[in-house]
């Protein structure tokens, strides 16, 4: 099964994600998270990245693209895989097309998580709150004012995604608002019919 979860930031993608990696044994393919990892790691990506993300601006398409080119090719993603967090430009959207024809694979669902933006910002400013009593390092692009600039990225950039697959008659929205356990239901039904 390939596919993609699509929303804003702080929608609930990587929440799904993961858990859909337990249910269906499905790889997850989050660019968020590698470029976090690039950034710890301090690689010439991450280098390039890090002011970026912290800025709450996207990453260009050109190293995002080359990292999910390059993981795709590895084997643990023939049985396929969750894309969460890419494509997030119409960019990266028809560079994925291009990849998978190349190597003869097709989608099959995109999965659109509707939440409100007063929501999105009250998750961010919760995980904040959480993590930091935790005593963890509380993540840049979850300051208020940064999330403000990714919600903004999200509107120019990235809402114009679902439509392009839409388009294709591969679109499903859930309702993204809805309680943690009740999201991966929705999304498991839509995954039974695919
Ligand atoms: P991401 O890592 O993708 O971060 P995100 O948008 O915050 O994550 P997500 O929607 O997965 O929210 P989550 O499940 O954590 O991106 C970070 C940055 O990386 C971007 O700003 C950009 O700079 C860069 N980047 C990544 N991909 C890129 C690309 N393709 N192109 C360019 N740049 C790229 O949920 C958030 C919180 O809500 C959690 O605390 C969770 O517990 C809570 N929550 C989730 N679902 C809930 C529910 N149903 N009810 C209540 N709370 C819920």
């Amino acid at each position: 099964m390939r596919l993609i979860l699509l929303g804003p930031p702080g929608a609930g993608k990587g929440t799904q994600a993961q858990r859909l990696v337990t249910r269906h044994g499905i790889v997850q393919l989050s660019t968020g998270d590698m470029l976090r990892e690039a950034v710890r790691n301090g690689t010439p990506i991450g280098l390039k990245a890090k002011a970026v993300m912290d800025a709450g601006q996207l990453v260009s398409d050109e190293i995002v693209v080359g990292i999910i080119s390059d993981r795709i090719d590895e084997p643990d993603c023939a049985r396929g895989f969750i894309l969460d967090g890419f494509p997030r430009t119409v960019a990266q959207a028809e560079a994925l097309d291009r990849i998978l024809a190349e190597k003869g694979l097709k989608l099959d669902a995109v999965i659109e998580l509707k939440v409100d933006q007063d929501k999105l910002v009250h998750r961010i400013i919760q995980r904040a709150k959480e993590t930091a009593a935790r005593g963890e390092p509380v993540r840049k692009d979850d300051d208020p004012e940064v999330f403000k600039t990714r919600l903004e990225a999200f509107n120019r950039d990235t809402a114009v995604v679902a439509p392009y697959y839409a388009k294709r008659g591969l679109l499903v929205a859930i309702d993204g608002m809805q309680p943690i356990d009740e999201v991966t239901k929705a999304i498991s039904d839509v995954l039974e019919t695919v």
